[in-house]
């Protein structure tokens, strides 16, 4: 099974992020043919200075090295070392409906949020489609946020299939319920662009300060609560030891449950989990030489086969004489 996923360096990676993507993307290493690159062009939509984008395109790839994606076990590269994406996507252009785009909600979010409503934040799914199309992917594992882009992946597959003949293998979306949407810090969906994040490998105060900022409600100690409106517990039960996330759930539903020391809980968690990656992480960044090096030979192998398939489409539609 080929599989693929991308995710934007537009900003410090959250732990919405690591459940929702990166850690079913390193969990799928041994066994299928995986594709995991970085979306430097897609986060432009969001961040216009330079040395923040160049800086957040190798945090970005440090923290899937050091989360333990191995680049020998897969593709693993940056978006714009692949520039033929940038081809499939205005081919797919003159094929798109507007009013797909328009239905599509994140545009509406992102510009309700004040991101500024350019024409490649409007497109930012064709894009998508393209970099998924490409690679002839079959599986792409993201969170519910991105279910609808999916969808328009596959529109435009099958809508090119449809005029010109089968070129591209229609994707399907690998959404694992118990993690499709992470909350942030205030219920919403955990977002770099909203503030609301747990940066994945924050640590000490500044981490404390984050998850004593989770906000709950004024419900008393020894007044049962509901776990699932809960954001603090639906954070909570992304680290809890089964036995251990029991427990904490018969507090809320029958009283006990103090959220000031399930902070303090979840702040240890969160600190032991990601010990060993901070770690790692650290080391990386000491050479981004390195880390540069890896994504250049991952480019070359993804950039080999992304030419492959431009050559099929430039081919069907007629951009060849
Ligand atoms: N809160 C979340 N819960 C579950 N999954 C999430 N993802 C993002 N937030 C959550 C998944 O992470 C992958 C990479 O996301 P992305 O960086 O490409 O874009 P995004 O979904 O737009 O993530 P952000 O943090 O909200 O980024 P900004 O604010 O820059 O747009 C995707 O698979 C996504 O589903």
């Amino acid at each position: 099974m080929r599989i693929l996923s991308g995710i934007q360096p537009s900003g410090k990676l959250h732990i919405g992020n690591y459940f929702g993507m990166m850690k079913t993307m390193i969990g799928h290493m041994e066994r299928a043919q995986l594709y995991v690159f970085i979306v430097d062009l897609h986060a432009l939509t969001s961040v216009h200075d330079r040395d923040r984008l160049a800086q957040g395109t190798i945090e970005a790839a440090a923290d899937f090295l050091a989360l333990g994606l191995d680049p020998e076990k897969c593709l693993f590269w940056v978006q714009s070392d692949v520039p033929e994406v940038c081809e499939l996507t205005w081919i797919l252009s003159t094929l798109t409906p507007m009013g797909l785009l328009e239905r599509c909600h994140s545009y509406k979010d992102k510009i309700a949020k004040g991101i500024s409503p350019s024409h490649g934040l409007f497109a930012y799914p064709v894009l998508m489609a393209a970099d998924i199309l490409l690679y002839q992917a079959e599986q792409v594992p993201v969170g519910k946020d991105q279910k609808q882009h999916l969808e328009v992946a596959r529109d435009l597959a099958q809508k090119f299939n449809n005029e010109y003949g089968e070129t591209f293998v229609i994707p399907e979306p690998g959404i694992d319920e118990q993690t499709a949407t992470v909350p942030g810090l205030d219920g919403q969906k955990m977002s770099k662009s909203y503030d609301n994040t747990i940066p994945i490998f924050l640590d000490g105060k500044a981490l404390k300060k984050k998850i004593m900022a989770i906000q709950t409600d004024a419900t008393g100690v020894d007044e049962p609560k509901n776990p699932n409106t809960c954001n603090l517990f639906q954070i909570f039960r992304l680290f809890a030891s089964p036995s251990r996330l029991a427990e904490v759930r018969d507090l809320y539903l029958h009283g006990g449950a103090a959220y000031g020391h399930i902070k303090l809980e979840l702040f240890e968690l969160i600190s032991e989990h990601f010990a060993a990656a901070r770690a790692r992480k650290e080391e990386l960044l000491a050479d981004p030489g390195e880390v540069r090096r890896i994504m250049k030979q991952g480019a070359e192998k993804a950039r080999a086969q992304a030419v492959t398939t431009l050559d099929l489409v430039r081919d069907r539609v007629g951009l060849r004489y």
